[in-house]
């Protein structure tokens, strides 16, 4: 699908940032499973040598997969690079992430990283952040009651939605690598991005949320014609 050939473009496009030896951070997502398969073709014709830290159990699977040597963040300090995939992404290349659920691990690894490249298909760019449910990451304990506090906080904010809903695996609350759970914010229009992502990680009970603020640098988008288009 032309989604599919998006997606696949500017993974592709994207594994051109990464230099033999380099420490890199591996994104979570459909375009960022693009990614890990094209750098795994890269290492096979090339040689190319690099250490991953995933971002995800299941980004960590594809890479040993694909024959990439794959370390924890702690082991290997601080990455050259992190390439992940993002739901949508504004003229200040600030990101909403978290559709896959893997965001908390996502932010730690960007933000230890000299530069986060983002992979993503046109469909994504938006002019205000908001149209995608900005995702935040709970911890069980009070959920409920750290779902009202958050209901309470938004309406002195400057979006227009204020439902709050719990990201379901089925009919089990969804679950996190850190065994937390997901809530997910309808927002429909966030007006201050960087004053909401402060706000909300103040309330008790919220571990991280889902809004990239000044964390990404270059964004790669991929088209359905095939041709990529590089934003810094
Ligand atoms: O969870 C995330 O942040 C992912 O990067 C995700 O949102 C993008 O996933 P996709 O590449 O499958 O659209």
């Amino acid at each position: 699908s032309p989604i599919d050939k998006a997606k696949f473009v500017a993974a592709r496009r994207s594994v051109d940032y990464i230099e033999d030896g380099m420490r890199v951070g591996l994104g979570t997502g459909s375009t960022a499973a693009w990614m890990v398969r094209c750098l795994g073709e890269r290492m096979r014709e090339e040689g190319l040598r690099i250490t991953g830290v995933p971002t995800s159990s299941r980004t960590a699977d594809l890479a040993r997969k694909m024959g990439i040597k794959v370390v924890s963040l702690d082991e290997a300090k601080w990455l050259d690079v992190t390439i992940d995939g993002a739901d949508e992404f504004d003229g200040d290349l600030n990101l909403i992430k978290g559709g896959g659920g893997a965001l908390l691990q996502e932010k730690i690894v960007a933000t230890a990283s000299d530069r986060m490249v983002v992979i993503t298909d046109s469909a994504k760019e938006v002019k205000t952040l908001g149209a995608f449910p900005l995702p935040l990451e709970v911890i069980p304990f009070g959920w409920q009651t750290t779902r009202a506090l958050i209901e309470e906080t938004l309406v002195n904010m400057d979006v227009l939605g204020r439902e709050v809903s719990l990201r379901m695996n089925d009919d089990v609350p969804y679950m996190t690598d850190e065994g937390n759970y997901i809530l997910d914010l309808h927002l429909r229009r966030i007006g201050n991005p960087r004053q909401l992502s402060l706000v909300v990680n103040q309330v008790p009970g919220i571990v991280e949320n889902g809004l990239f603020i000044d964390i990404a640098d270059v964004v790669v988008i991929g088209h359905g014609d095939g041709a990529v288009e590089v934003r810094d």
